[in-house]
């Protein structure tokens, strides 16, 4: 296979950073699988249209299932909102199609389970969209903690923290409507804690947890833009169905304790999606904000130099940095989903599943729906009981 050829279905936020991801690989990844930028797929013709122009795409379409026959397609990457991904992914697997398929994979356990039969049951190739494991210096603490540096684990906590809720005037975007988003905060931002913790960390056995709706009312949107949208004077208002914060415990199969906390009404935090390990050994911090350092600490440094150190994770002993810039010449978010794409390429070239897959996701999703029955319950849930 020398080119994988691209359809892919939704052109907003995620279609953005995905469109950049396949047109930037080839000049900083020459020699991986290279993909082809074929179709992008809208529900609005002028809307999709001038997302093909601006993203670079070949052609553009608002019919997603005459793009899954297409015989020149080979893979549908799906980053429409979560209520659409089951449909979609089950008829692109049914067509013989790979699936790359925004987080969370979809709005219950139920669904993704039979998303990740499907896909199992055509032999193709899936893939589930965490980009933040690929930021280096998360890739870093991953090594550290396979490696054994820090240790036997005792800790990982993590918190995702936004504040674009605080406004009780922001409208009532679908991101804030259960039967499309599936979750608040919760899938969108623990979603994420929750597959860096499988990834770090490994499997969880046992969570419970707490969430409220702070803002239960807000004005019905007028037109969106982007993650937000417009709101006329004298808007209507509609429900808010999904949680605003979710806050949950955790124990892991290695022993570890885990915390996490997820929420939107986090007054002056943009997008502080940090984690903190500390094991026998060492500990580790990491902060999206800065995302290129990885805080490290070592017990059996000399006791007059004990302390966190800053580790920029932009050498060439870091992963993907070597196809960058000169150490010190830092990266961003969009390159996370550069080097998610990088392994998905990897992938077809080693004919192998990529990871995180839809196997992740299922796992993601576990958690997802143990918590929120531990809420609804008021007690802890085995995970091997969801
Ligand atoms: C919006 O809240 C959002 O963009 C999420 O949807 C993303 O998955 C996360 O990366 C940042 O915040």
């Amino acid at each position: 296979m020398e080119t994988v050829k691209i359809g892919m279905i939704g052109y907003k936020f995620m279609g953005k950073a995905h469109s950049h991801a396949y047109r930037d690989l080839p000049l900083f990844f020459p020699n991986t699988i290279h993909p082809e930028m074929k179709v992008i797929c809208g529900r609005d013709l002028k809307a999709v249209a001038s997302a093909a122009k601006q993203f670079g795409w070949e052609e553009y379409t608002t019919d997603w299932k005459s793009l899954l026959q297409r015989e020149d397609i080979d893979l549908i990457d799906i980053n429409a909102p979560s209520d659409v991904h089951k449909e979609i992914t089950i008829a692109a697997a049914q067509a013989g199609k790979h699936v790359f398929c925004e987080k969370p994979l979809t709005l219950t356990l139920k669904d993704s389970r039979e998303m990740l039969e499907a896909v199992e049951a055509a032999g193709v190739k899936h893939m589930v969209g965490f980009n933040y494991r690929f930021a280096p210096a998360v890739m870093l603490a991953k090594k550290l903690i396979d490696e054994g540096r820090l240790g036997e684990i005792y800790h990982f906590r993590a918190w995702f923290l936004q504040d674009w809720l605080v406004d009780p005037n922001f409208p009532r975007v679908w991101r804030l409507q259960k039967d499309i988003a599936g979750s608040g905060s919760h899938g969108d931002l623990g979603g994420h804690l929750i597959d860096i913790a499988h990834y770090l960390i490994g499997d969880m056995t046992e969570v419970i947890g707490m969430n409220d709706t702070f803002i239960k009312e807000r004005p019905l949107p007028s037109q969106m833009t982007g993650l937000t949208a417009t709101v006329s004077n004298q808007a209507e208002k509609g429900k808010v169905t999904v949680d605003d914060a979710t806050l949950f415990l955790a124990r892991f199969a290695n022993g570890a304790l885990g915390s996490f906390e997820a929420t939107r009404y986090a007054t002056g935090h943009r997008c502080t999606n940090s984690f903190e390990i500390n094991g026998s050994k060492g500990s580790v911090i990491f902060d999206f904000e800065r995302m290129n350092e990885l805080q490290v600490y070592f017990a059996d440094d000399r006791e007059d130099v004990q302390g966190f150190r800053r580790v920029l994770a932009t050498d060439p002993a870091h992963a993907f940095a070597q196809n960058w810039w000169p150490p010190g010449h830092t990266i961003g978010y969009e390159h996370t989903f550069i080097h998610e794409i990088v392994e998905l390429m990897e992938a077809f070239r080693e004919d192998r599943q990529p990871v995180p897959n839809f196997r992740d996701g299922v796992k993601c999703q576990e958690v997802l729906e143990a918590v929120d029955l531990s809420i609804e319950k008021r007690k802890w849930m085995r995970i091997s009981e969801i």
